[in-house]
């Protein structure tokens, strides 16, 4: 609309400048005209009175007098007839203008002495007139009086504003044919050629092949615009389809789960398929920082971003998050989209927007206050509220309209991240029964007794149900799932398959163990300094360091771990002074009171603690709690002598992983919970209870005074097992699993 104003409002206000001039002088013209045909007429009037006012002066016939100037009562316009003495008494008067008498008449005086006509534009009453006045002369040339005619003017000014009116509706008349001709041309030359070029991409990019062909009928520049791009497109495909095969041969060489390979197995199975990835956390956020007074770019601390990032950087395609950024809007297009990495563009972020309203019931009630602590069982009640839920489903709807907006004509897959979106399988199948859906449940699922608890059961397992594979973390909380699914919803589950079939839907349940991204194990010269920078300003030199990565939530056991490393250092005194433990924490949820509430209590534990065991400069934990980036956390990784992880439940925790990762010189121990995933998997790691403050401080113990061939052993089976099972194995399993699932 703003571009059409911009090329047809100059165009209008040319055209109004031009008319509004030439109207202009019309009506001047004609305003001279009529007051010339005015004069001229008061004039030969006034002439045809003389003689009869000569002989009415002369012989001062009144009658006569009286009798002539009311013959101008007929007269068409005229208002009337004076006719004056020679001293300037007005000998008689036409009874209309009876008033006009008691008007000063200089003019009389004026004419008298010079015996020539005089005329003049006047008021009457609420009358413009127009007066003309003539002297009458005897045979000596002797002045005998005056005779004056007077005529009303206002015809003129009816006449003009007409004039002016037939202008007007001349030039309205006018700008509306050439408003609409002109939107009727831009429509036909520019409009529509583009909304056809706008559907014939839409249709390409949908992968709707069958629907392209009758836009290629365009002639000229814009004829020309389009055979350019479907040359591109025809290039793409092909480029595409070589690209797949290629892919399939390349995988059947490949063995070790890598980025490269992921992206040939995404090519080779899902094809012209785009993978669409939905996510409540966004991998990057745009935030205003207010200590630098500008914007920054920050990837959450969650494991799932961690997880995800690495396969959408491999296999391109849309990730749809909750732009939770507080300056995320400046960085979006018209479709809420942008491409991430910012700096190396790999895939496409659709950033969906929530109001407080939606992020406080969908997102810290809903999800953080009730299926989060629901699905840990680590003794913090969950809180179910029905708004809530409401909100949730809405906030689910919504991201439901906006992920079908996005799918391609056929056969989408599409990979839903955790317990935010319990309802989306099913809403997305309601409408695209030919999309292939998989949800992957980040976080432990409790057994029957215990997801009896929730009031929404039976549509969240409904919801669930809609998917075509769920996947969870271990084979335990798969069983648990099924156990669930055959107690507490109308199906039939089989054990032999691992499936759940409600409603003629048949949804598998598998088990995928996450991991992370190995390749990221060099230590790099930057990190050398780094490690070197931190052991100078933290004082390090000399001392057993360990080191806790978490997010601030009670399912870490992060009290835990400083009771822990108190009560190591109470017992076993000689490493006062040699032991330092660093705590890095991410702050989270701190909406909710119980966040708030702990993390008040460790600020309080930490303080306490190191006042306790502290001498001099030295005190036993360095606690840093704020957001770091992946490159920032690396080198207290490598930094470390070993690393705690002390969950009381934990779907699989990815810090422990990362740890393992960072340790390519193998020295390093790992400290982790049993209630942690990555437990099952990482046999090697000194295995603790972290409710048992008493064990948990023995580990610790047992950790450090570990030979260190046996922990060189322990880390180097640790990392073996890391590499194999890296993330793009788990990414690798989750779509091909998928892609054997996939509607035809
Ligand atoms: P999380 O509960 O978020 O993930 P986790 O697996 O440990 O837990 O991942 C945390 C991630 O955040 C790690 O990548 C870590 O490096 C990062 N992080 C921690 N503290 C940080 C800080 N201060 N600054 C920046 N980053 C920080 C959920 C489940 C887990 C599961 C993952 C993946 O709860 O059980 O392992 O999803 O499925």
């Amino acid at each position: 609309m703003k571009r059409i104003l911009l090329f047809t409002l100059p165009i209008l206000i040319i055209i109004t400048i031009i008319i509004a001039g030439f109207g202009f002088l019309q009506v001047r013209f004609e305003e001279e005209r009529l007051m010339d045909e005015l004069k001229r007429k008061a004039r030969a009037v006034a002439e045809s009175v003389e003689l009869s006012a000569k002989h009415i002066l002369i012989n001062k016939d009144h009658k006569s007098a009286l009798k002539l100037v009311e013959s101008f009562q007929k007269r068409e316009r005229a208002q009337g007839c004076v006719i004056y003495d020679k001293d300037g008494q007005i000998f008689v008067i036409t009874e209309k203008i009876f008033e006009w008498k008691n008007i000063n008449k200089t003019d009389l005086a004026n004419i008298l002495l010079t015996k020539k006509p005089k005329d003049k534009l006047d008021k009457y009453k609420e009358y413009s007139i127009y007066s003309y006045i003539l002297p009458v002369l005897d045979d000596e040339s002797n002045i005998l009086g005056f005779v004056e005619v007077i005529y009303d003017t206002s015809y003129m000014f009816v006449t003009l504003t007409q004039l002016w009116k037939r202008i007007t509706i001349t030039l309205t008349i006018l700008l509306i044919s050439i408003t609409v001709i002109t939107l009727l041309i831009q429509r036909q030359i520019f409009v529509l050629p583009v909304r056809r070029l706008t559907d014939w991409f839409k249709h390409f990019q949908k992968g709707e092949i069958d629907k392209l062909r009758p836009s290629i009928l365009e002639e000229g520049e814009f004829g020309k615009l389009i055979s350019e791009v479907e040359q591109v497109a025809l290039s793409l495909r092909v480029a595409r389809k070589v690209v797949t095969d290629s892919a399939k041969i390349r995988l059947e060489k490949e063995e070790l789960w890598t980025e490269k390979k992921l992206r040939d197995l995404v090519q080779a199975r899902l094809g012209e398929n785009a993978l669409f990835v939905v996510s409540n956390r966004e991998p990057f956020m745009h935030v205003f920082d207010e200590t630098i007074g500008k914007d920054v770019l920050i990837r959450p601390a969650s494991g799932v971003v961690t997880a995800i990032d690495p396969i959408l950087r491999a296999c391109g395609g849309t990730w749809i998050a909750h732009g939770a950024g507080n300056s995320d809007k400046n960085y979006v297009n018209s479709k809420n989209k942008l491409g991430v990495p910012p700096d190396d563009i790999r895939c496409i972020l659709k950033r969906i927007w929530l109001t407080k309203e939606e992020e406080d019931g969908y997102y810290y009630g809903f999800s953080n206050e009730g299926l989060w602590p629901l699905c840990h069982v680590t003794h913090t009640r969950p809180s179910f509220r029905e708004n809530d839920w409401n909100i949730y489903k809405e906030v689910n709807r919504k991201f439901a309209e906006n992920i079908l907006d996005e799918l391609p004509a056929k056969n989408p897959f599409i990979f839903i991240q955790d317990y935010h979106f319990t309802l989306l399988g099913k809403m997305i199948k309601e409408k695209r029964p030919d999309a292939t859906i998989a949800l992957f449940w980040h976080i432990p699922w409790p057994n029957p007794e215990v997801f009896a608890i929730c009031p929404y059961q039976q549509e969240i397992l409904d919801g669930m149900l809609g998917c075509d594979l769920i996947g969870f973390h271990l084979q335990s909380h798969c069983n648990n799932f099924l156990d669930t699914a055959n107690r507490l919803i109308e199906s039939r589950v089989d054990t032999e398959k691992f499936s759940v079939i409600r409603n003629n839907i048949e949804t598998f349940i598998r088990p995928f163990p996450i991991s992370v991204d190995f390749r990221n194990s060099d230590v790099t010269k930057n990190e050398i300094s780094k490690i070197e920078e931190i052991r100078n300003e933290l004082n390090l030199k000399d001392k057993i360091i360990g080191i806790g990565v978490d997010r601030i939530d009670y399912t870490k056991g992060l009290i835990e771990k400083i009771l822990a490393i108190d009560k190591f250092l109470d017992k076993n005194l000689q490493y006062k002074n040699k032991f330092v433990f660093i705590q890095i924490a991410a702050p989270s949820r701190t909406h909710i009171k119980r966040y708030h509430d702990l993390m008040a209590e460790i600020d309080d534990l930490v303080e306490k603690k190191n006042w306790k065991h502290s001498n001099g400069n030295w005190k036993p934990i360095i606690y840093m709690k704020r957001h770091f980036s992946p490159e920032e956390i690396k080198p207290y990784y490598i930094l470390a002598d070993f690393c705690i992880v002390s969950s009381l439940h934990d779907g699989m925790n990815l810090v422990a992983k990362e740890y393992i990762t960072s340790k390519s010189d193998l020295n390093g121990t790992l400290i982790l919970s049993r209630f942690a995933g990555a437990a099952r998997e990482l046999m090697d790691a000194v295995q603790v209870n972290p409710y048992s403050i008493e064990e948990f401080s023995e580990a610790i113990k047992y950790a450090l005074d570990l030979p260190v061939e046996e922990k060189r052993k322990r880390m180097g089976n640790m990392r073996k097992i890391v590499k194999e099972n890296n993330i793009y194995h788990w990414a690798g399993s989750i779509i091909t699993e998928l892609t054997s699932l996939r509607k035809t």
